[in-house]
């Protein structure tokens, strides 16, 4: 029995690491060292706090807590002055489809996102209306793997964990549903996601009935 999903956001619903690439890797240029693609994939599902530490770790950078928050702030109003031209075009394949299966189903639907900017990219793809909950960055305080995020969805919804199923492209928020006792469905690759209980290559090929096969 399913009585809930909690969604990540990018890389699940969207590809937003694209532009939080864009940002990073100027805020990088702009302190006179590289961040390539490679680099960035170190950074998916962590908080903007965290990658900026990591991409300091990668230049050989130290910077005071009130620089850190100063280039922090900088790379985000870049990746903000991106985000808000999306479009419901940019929606990855068969996650609107799968959403509206869930809705009609009476399956609820919740988001849990590290991100601090989930609503504004909901609204501007168009499917805000098709989350129950929006559990995202301005609400934790522990980043995955912390079950956190995905509990709180969990709780929003009224549902028993055990009976919810969080899908995830990163290895950390795998681990951070297995900790909230959740079931885990993996987008991407095998090799990486190995604690999920299903692997998927996107939500195009998640269907009602493979959810129930999850039992
Ligand atoms: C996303 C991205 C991360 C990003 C984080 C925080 O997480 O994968 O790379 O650092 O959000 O984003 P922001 O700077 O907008 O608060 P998720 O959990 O949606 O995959
Ligand atoms: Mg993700």
């Amino acid at each position: 029995r399913i009585d809930a999903c909690i969604f990540d956001l990018d890389g699940v619903i969207v590809d937003t690491a694209k532009y939080h690439y864009i940002a990073w890797k100027r805020l990088a240029n702009e302190m006179g060292f590289d961040f390539t693609e490679e680099q960035n994939e170190l950074l998916k599902g962590l908080s903007r706090t965290r990658s900026l530490e990591i991409i300091l770790e990668i230049g050989g950078v130290q910077k005071s807590a009130e620089e850190q928050a100063v280039l922090a702030k900088r790379k985000n109003d870049w990746y903000v002055d991106m985000i808000r031209h999306m479009q419901p075009d940019e929606v990855l394949p068969g996650a609107r489809e799968f959403l509206e299966s869930l809705r009609e189903a009476g399956v609820k639907t919740a988001l849990g996102s590290a991100s601090k900017n989930a609503g504004t990219i909901l609204e501007k793809v168009g499917l805000a209306a098709l989350f129950d909950v929006v559990v995202d960055g301005n609400a934790v305080t522990a980043s995955k793997p912390d079950p956190e995020v995905f509990l709180k969805g969990a709780a929003g919804l009224h549902a028993d964990p055990a009976y919810c199923v969080v899908f995830e492209d990163a290895v950390a928020g795998v681990q951070a549903a297995k900790a909230g006792g959740m079931k885990a469905v993996g987008i991407g690759s095998a090799d990486v996601l190995q604690d999920a209980d299903m692997i998927v290559s996107s939500l195009g090929d998640m269907s009602l009935q493979r959810l129930k096969n999850l039992k």
